[in-house]
């Protein structure tokens, strides 16, 4: 009777368990089977009253039908997990290599690329190109340039100063020195820069902002010539031209010294947050080189003369890409950068 119990059960498991397709069916089946109250335990607890004589074999089929129904659990607990594999893997999109491409190609940053086009433009016009330190010594950024310890211009420009005693360079004028030293008495260089200064930031100041500063020098070069210079650039850059006005300056380095200031391009001169409601963009300092400056770096004044203007960039870029605030130039913001293209 209880061997026929046995049978009875192992062919109950066998229909249940071919029709198994869930995890929770084969969890209710488990527990069916082989929980504390399942047939298992069930079958286990009438051991007793098995004859003696029949004990061994029943013992030992138990045993078999338990070790059964255990496997069989883990083999569909297995096919269950792999068919669920194979229904995500199924349900991926996969990666299909033959599939043209469709990547989103990254793009220069516009200062990167306006920076480019006005070296272009100062290469066709015979200038070299040259490059500066970032970290400068206090001497290139103010003596060299006519700017002596405890010159009131020394507060135009707010400086930070590193612990031993050089500092970040407030402006690409610190290059001026070297520079005239290698290539004066005659020549024509530019030199593009990153520039620092511990500013108030607002639509138009930053604190690391980028010029471009240039040079040339000669006999008999005249402040016309320095103005043919910009607007030939400008209208070089713009393909048209762009309307700037000259009024008087003043830097320790240029004697005379002048504002070149372009109408503001956002509010068409009106006045405007950009422009702080001047209707203008302060663009290029420039001037005549001061003769001091010639003199330390080994250049005779009397014999040489020449001009320098120090370009705000940060400002040329806004002006070329209409962005109307300095400080998405620094940010990082893909939004904003991913709209200037190579070609722009
Ligand atoms: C100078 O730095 C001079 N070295 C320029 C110069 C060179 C004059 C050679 C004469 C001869 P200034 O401090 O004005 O000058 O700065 C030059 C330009 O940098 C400004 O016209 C402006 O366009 C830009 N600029 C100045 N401060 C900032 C700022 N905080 N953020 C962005 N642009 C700035």
């Amino acid at each position: 009777m209880e061997l026929e119990n046995i049978n009875q059960t192992e062919k109950q498991f066998d229909e249940e368990s071919s029709s198994v397709d869930s995890l929770e069916t084969l969890e209710s089946l488990r527990v069916k089977f082989l929980g504390k109250k399942g047939f298992i335990t069930d079958i286990m607890a009438k051991f007793r009253e098995v004859p003696v004589e029949l004990k061994k074999e029943f013992g030992q089929k138990v045993n078999a039908l338990k070790n059964k129904i255990e496997t069989k659990i883990e083999e569909i607990k297995t096919s269950l997990a792999q068919k669920a594999i194979d229904a995500e893997i199924k349900n991926t999109k996969m990666f299909d290599y033959s599939l043209p491409v469709d990547t989103k190609t990254g793009s220069l940053h516009p200062r990167t690329i306006i920076q480019k086009q006005v070296c272009d433009i100062f290469k066709n016009m015979g200038f070299v190109v040259e490059d500066g330190n970032e970290v400068e010594t206090e001497y290139n950024n103010f003596e060299s340039v006519n700017v002596p310890k405890n010159h009131p211009a020394r507060d135009m420009q707010d400086t930070f100063w590193l612990n031993n005693g050089e500092l970040l360079k407030t402006q690409t004028s610190a290059a001026q020195n070297r520079i005239l030293r290698t290539y004066g008495p005659v020549c024509k260089v530019i030199f593009p820069g990153r520039v620092f200064r511990n500013e108030e930031l607002d639509a138009r100041h930053e604190n690391t902002f980028f010029q471009l500063e240039g040079v040339v020098v000669g006999k008999n070069v005249t402040v016309a010539n320095l103005i043919y210079f910009e607007k030939a650039m400008l209208k070089s850059l713009f393909k048209k031209d762009i309307e700037v006005r000259l009024r008087p300056g003043f830097f320790p380095f240029t004697e005379p010294s002048y504002e070149l200031d372009a109408k503001c391009p956002f509010c068409g001169g009106t006045g405007c947050h950009t422009c702080g409601n001047s209707g203008w963009l302060e663009l290029c300092p420039c001037g005549m080189i001061h003769p001091n400056v010639l003199r330390m770096a080994g250049i005779d004044p009397d014999e040489y003369n020449g001009f320098a203007f120090g370009l705000g960039f940060d400002r040329l870029v806004m002006i070329r890409t209409k962005l109307d605030d300095i400080r998405y130039l620094n940010s990082n913001n893909l939004k904003i950068m991913s709209q200037f293209k190579t070609n722009m």
